[in-house]
């Protein structure tokens, strides 16, 4: 089969299960929080290096002022999983700066050996997850790395960077051999089980070099899964574009990595937050779709979490609370034939999912021909009236009464009982 034609499968339950994953973009980007020498940058923060032009000696000083005095591992990890409802987390172990999150033999560029804290910030956060049974995947950039003189430069945000082009297209193989496999094997050998490599943006990669990482990766950890993002359509599963939600549901394992704001790693200028309203109807809509949403947080220097991702992640994390047998495990849901601003649906066997996102007084499913057996509130598991009926037009509808005490209320999820194994959406006819 065609490359182009494989529907990807991953084959772990995990993966097809989780829906919601916490991405983790940190490093030395994250002191400069979007400004250098006064100068912002008006792209994603953690490409300030190569945006702003500053030069390798100059961005590598930064290491000597990492010291994130209020990064709680543990807590963070905690909080993912039990406040926020996420499944995995993945952390950026190399991101393009080139700089290493975690003790490395192969560059002392990195966490322990080249900043006053000392602190191995993978091994913190890879003891958090054992402890609290959270899956850890790390990113890692394997083409780009603008601290290597043979990494690849990106010039795609039509910015012309540097003038080291010529020099990176003749070596990349040394940085590859020398760096990404050394690397790959350090971090998949030192921090225990991790469930994916995150790679990303593969430029100009050959086949056979995408094909050189995943066998560095499944050598070690043959359960460790591969972004799409390894490049050449040899990964795992698909990596859609960055904040580019599919408007119809995707064949094949897939994940959408995604911003509260509008930028990755930490920017003190960017406050274009996301409402938690619009995280649960993109997650709503990822994973009725049939993918996994993975969403984003930029800690500061210091380690902290900027309260605004925080405010947002715990109201969605509520939601999760109540109502994630409407999420975690669902399956790919039918296509319900109109745009409804009040509702989206999930579904697994036997059971529809209606997410009520505003306030109803009751519920109109127009064109659901299911029969349904009950209607249940997820939140406290009330039973609520349904009906079956036909409309004086001659559509199947579906009715559910809402109680009046839950009239003005948004944001919650009924579970339909379906006598059939799959929703059943009739098409509209005139
Ligand atoms: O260039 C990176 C970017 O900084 C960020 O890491 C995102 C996350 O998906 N990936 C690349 C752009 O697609």
């Amino acid at each position: 089969m065609n490359k182009i034609d494989r529907i990807p499968d991953t084959k772990q339950k995990w993966f097809k299960e989780a829906k919601y994953g916490l991405f983790i973009h940190w490093g030395l980007y994250s002191i400069l929080g979007g400004e250098y020498k006064g100068q912002k940058t008006d792209y994603i923060s953690e490409w300030i290096m190569n945006s702003l032009d500053i030069p390798v000696d100059e961005y590598e000083k930064l290491a000597e002022q990492f010291d994130p005095v209020n990064f709680d591992a543990d807590k963070l990890v905690k909080r993912a999983k039990e406040e926020w409802g996420m499944k995995y987390i993945v952390f950026t172990s190399k991101h393009h700066e080139g700089f290493a999150m975690y003790k490395s033999e192969v560059s002392s560029y990195n966490v322990v050996d080249a900043t006053p804290c000392h602190r191995d910030i993978l091994k913190e956060l890879a003891e958090a997850c054992r402890k609290y049974d959270m899956k850890l995947g790390l990113y890692y950039s394997q083409s780009q790395d603008w601290d290597d003189p043979n990494g690849y430069i990106s010039k795609s945000n039509g910015h012309e960077a540097t003038n080291r082009e010529e020099k990176k297209i003749s070596d990349f193989q040394k940085y590859l051999d020398e760096k990404v496999k050394s690397q790959l094997k350090e971090i998949l050998t030192n921090y225990g089980d991790i469930c994916l490599i995150w790679f990303d943006t593969p430029m100009d990669m050959t086949v056979e070099q995408s094909q050189e990482c995943i066998d560095t990766v499944k050598k070690i950890q043959p359960n460790c899964l591969i972004s799409g993002r390894i490049g050449n359509q040899l990964g795992d599963y698909m990596t859609i574009g960055d904040n580019y939600l599919p408007r119809l549901p995707l064949d094949g394992d897939w994940e959408m990595p995604a911003t509260l704001n509008d930028t990755w790693g930490y920017s003190k200028f960017d406050h274009n937050w996301k409402s938690p309203e619009d995280i649960i109807r993109l997650l709503i809509k990822i994973v009725s779709r049939g993918g996994n949403y993975l969403l984003n947080i930029g800690p500061k220097a210091d380690g902290s979490i900027p309260e605004e991702s925080c405010r947002v992640l715990n109201v969605v994390g509520k939601y999760l609370k109540e109502n994630g047998e409407g999420i975690y495990g669902t399956k790919k849901t039918p296509v319900y034939p109109y745009e409804l601003d009040w509702a989206e649906f999930t579904c697994r066997e036997h059971k529809l999912y209606v997410h009520v996102l505003k306030p109803r007084k009751r519920l109109e499913l127009l064109n659901c021909a299911n029969h349904v057996t009950r209607a249940v509130l997820l939140k406290d598991g009330r039973r609520l009236d349904v009906v079956c009926d036909m409309t004086c037009e001659g559509d199947a509808v579906v009715i559910i009464d809402i109680p009046n005490e839950l009239r003005e209320e948004k944001n919650y999820c009924v579970c339909l009982e379906l006598e059939e194994e799959t929703a059943i959406f009739d098409p509209i006819r005139g």
